[in-house]
């Protein structure tokens, strides 16, 4: 079945046309991201005007995805919107809630009975308002999302930062918090900066044991994990057409990891393969003739550097291996450097655990070159000296993994197979013995790596690689090892070398037909009351929040200032509060609990000015809000990396934190902030972060001038009686500060319904 085929149609029915105008309006050669943004604008047209990088423009996306951990709150907000069903197709994926421990079968069984409440939830939700729904078990969002819905040249939006995956498939999809899938859900134009372009040509070919990994590793390491912000990135060139269609999306996933709005590749035969051999040959026809129209245009193929702001070339014939971390993704390693700066950094070498799998690296290509791997280095008689797990990334992977042998062979050097679902990639794995926070490696296909992440150790150094790299260094033991040029001591004693890697991009045997896990919408479900308990801890329903009352903000304590990175997995941090997703009251309990306090250097210790005490983060932050105070969080680069998770955004809501001023935000989390009503603010001198004090009263004045590209001013009453005033800068358009001021931009689409 192809769902949502007429829609698709239409779409491809309608795109020379849209393309033509779009080349008559703006007056010059397009991109591909140029074609696919101006194609779906909500009813402005291309003019040719827009500024890349500077003006808002307004989409309308062809589908909404959602996973279960951000579906809740998503869904919670949708309902106050007062609407029937939604205004695109749309989609939820129940895949992040399943804790790894046990393996498959038995994991499975335990999620299904502690999640009950909230998979009750969704998937009546989901019959109620005309979604379709993905059962636990079905997969991970952005593999269902590339094997079932993508299609070349679309637009969506998913709540989940790795959506971009989908560029693997040619469509432009972007990661978004819960309130922003409420306005395509609800029908009105989703707004985002007008993006940049950076262009990367791949040349040549991967051989070896380089794979599509390393090149987004190593693009992580050029570019850093902001240096992709407000871009979308495109790769174009022979080497692009090289890749698998899964190889791409790896590629186009990762994107995430240097803050990329989406990446995207053209479409080409592989895609067309992919298309095919995933049951999808009509999508596969359409695009094949539309396929002009689905690439870049020849004049930007020739003189890159004149179209793309942008512009990155890279060898794939010389590219090797990469691994990358600790702690964050973009710390890129070359494989052969490994030793010595392992060495240099002292990180700890002898590997515990390899994973591989995840939204990110489980396509039938990944699986069968990480499983030749083992394949050979069982025949040389070696085994794994680090444990070895496998998260596949829907049970149509893991069917014909399974079908096909691999699984079994990973099982006999000792590999465990989880539920196919995120599991320890989001810290949902009850790895034995993590309490002990002893320091330890592990190296792993996932995307992120930030501490804590994978098993709430603060010591675990973890790496990121390809499948086949994770494989042998698990077989090796060492992350040190390099297959390329070490040999390893076998159970006879010999030196012995592993092969290349060998896979196959499809599985030579088809997909097979399964039971792939899907609840297509029931309508009875449609008169359904959608009951929340107040009981339940799991599940809140929300309230709106309060409309700004027009007054500046005076003497307002500050909260934390955070020091370093501070990701969204230091803001609200996942692992064991991902059962809260759906409570906001509860889940505000972990508000900041993982980011450090500039002044002590500890996380989730901070001074309560009220009381002259040192407590948690959200023990002050109720605190002041039991007392009817507000706050204000200061932190510095890149500020809210990472996840989409709204939650990030909410629970400061929830506290009474007024304003957040950085010195750079992440632009999912600066959008969140904005859409909940939080004031999001800049350092117009980012030196102005140092003079913020612990006890600071904070005053954010003149509040009823906040207008476009006008600064704002912001004076720290220090308690020595000394006051010091520092300007800050904004990213708010008119429509912007209007969410600001209704308290939220859900408040504003309330309104217009009850007009
Ligand atoms: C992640 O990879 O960090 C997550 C968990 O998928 C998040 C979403 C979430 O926090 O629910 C993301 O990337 O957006
Ligand atoms: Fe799940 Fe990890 Fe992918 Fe996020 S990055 S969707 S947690 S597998």
């Amino acid at each position: 079945m192809i769902f949502d085929f007429e829609v698709i149609k239409a779409f491809y029915g309608e795109l020379a046309e849209k393309i033509a105008g779009i080349r008559r309006a703006t007056g010059h050669p397009l991109t591909l991201s140029e074609k696919i943004l101006y194609s779906h604008l909500f009813n402005q047209k291309p003019e040719g005007s827009f500024k890349r990088g500077i003006d808002y423009v307004e989409f309308a996306p062809d589908r909404v995805a959602m996973q279960d951990a951000t579906a809740q709150m998503a869904l919670l907000q949708f309902m106050m919107a007062g609407k029937d069903q939604t205004s695109v197709p749309t989609s939820v994926h129940c895949d992040h809630l399943i804790m790894a421990k046990e393996g498959a079968t038995a994991d499975m069984k335990t999620a299904v009975y502690t999640n009950k409440e909230v998979y009750d939830f969704l998937s009546s939700v989901c019959n109620k308002y005309d979604i379709g729904f993905w059962k636990p078990g079905a997969g991970i969002i952005h593999q269902i999302i590339l094997e079932n819905y993508a299609f070349p040249g679309g637009m969506m939006i998913g709540t989940d930062s790795h959506t971009p995956n989908a560029g693997g498939l040619g469509m432009v999809a972007i990661g978004v918090g819960g309130a922003d899938a409420v306005d395509v859900m609800t029908g009105m134009a989703w707004e985002l900066k007008l993006p940049k372009l950076i262009g990367i040509k791949l040349t040549g070919k991967l051989n070896g044991w380089a794979s599509p990994k390393d090149i987004i590793l190593k693009v992580a390491g050029l570019l850093t994990v902001s240096g992709g912000t407000g871009y979308v990135v495109e790769y174009f060139g022979e080497g692009a057409e090289s890749l698998s269609c899964t190889g791409k999306a790896t590629i186009c996933n990762m994107g995430a990891e240097i803050g990329a709005t989406c990446s995207i590749f053209g479409y080409d035969d592989a895609m067309s393969r992919y298309l095919t051999a995933t049951g999808r040959k009509e999508v596969a026809d359409l695009a094949g003739a539309n396929r002009e129209h689905l690439i870049s245009d020849r004049e930007v193929f020739s003189d890159p550097a004149k179209y793309f702001d942008q512009f990155i070339e890279i060898s794939l014939s010389e590219l090797e291996p990469y691994i990358n971390g600790p702690f964050t993704p973009d710390l890129a390693t070359p494989i052969s450097q490994m030793k010595e700066i392992a060495k240099k950094n002292n990180w700890p070498v002898d590997v515990e655990v390899g994973l591989i799998g995840s939204c990110t690296n489980s396509s039938y290509e990944d699986i069968s070159r990480a499983a030749s791997v083992v394949k050979n280095a069982i025949d040389l008689k070696l085994t794994a000296r680090s444990e070895f797990k496998i998260t596949p990334g829907s049970e149509q992977i893991r069917f014909i993994a399974e079908r096909d042998g691999y699984l079994k062979l990973f099982e006999t050097i000792g590999g465990e197979v989880f539920a196919n679902a995120c599991g320890p990639c989001i810290g949902q794995w009850e790895r034995k013995g993590a309490e002990m926070k002893l320091v330890n490696t592990v190296i792993h296909s996932f995307n992120r790596n930030f501490a804590k992440r994978a098993d709430g150790n603060p010591n675990t150094f973890a790496f990121v690689a390809s499948p086949e790299v994770v494989t042998a260094i698990a077989i090796a033991g060492k992350l040190t090892f390099n297959p390329l040029t070490d040999t390893l001591l076998n159970a006879d004693g010999k030196e012995v070398r592993l092969a290349e890697p060998a896979g196959s991009e499809l599985p030579p045997n088809g997909f097979g037909s399964i039971d792939n896990g899907y609840q297509k919408p029931d309508t009875n479900g449609k008169k359904s009351e959608i009951a929340i308990s107040p009981e339940s801890d799991r599940l809140q329903s929300l309230e709106p929040f309060k409309e700004w009352d027009g007054k500046d903000f005076k003497g307002l304590p500050l909260l934390i200032k955070a020091k370093g990175k501070c990701t969204t997995d230091h803001i609200s941090m996942a692992g064991f509060w991902l059962k809260y997703r759906g409570h906001l009251e509860n889940i505000s309990n972990n508000y900041m609990i993982g980011a450090v306090n500039s002044f002590n250097d500890k996380t989730n210790l901070i001074l309560n000015l009220i009381t002259g005490q040192y407590d948690t983060v959200p023990a002050v932050a109720r605190a002041y809000k039991t007392s009817g105070i507000g706050s204000v969080v200061a932190g510095e680069e890149n500020f809210g990396e990472g996840s989409s998770r709204e939650h990030a955004a909410m629970e400061p809501r929830y506290l009474n934190v007024k304003a957040v001023i950085v010195k750079s935000f992440a632009r999912i989390h600066e959008t969140n902030l904005k859409k909940q009503g939080i004031l999001t603010l800049t350092f117009a001198d980012k030196e102005d972060y140092n003079k913020i004090r612990e006890d600071d009263k904070i005053d954010i004045i003149e509040l009823n001038l906040l207008a476009p590209g006008r600064q704002v001013t912001v004076v720290l009453n220090h308690s020595d009686g000394e006051k010091e005033t520092l300007m800050a800068k904004h990213s708010y358009n008119a429509a912007q500060i209007d969410w600001f001021r209704a308290g939220s931009a859900l408040n504003l689409i309330r309104k217009a319904k009850i007009k």
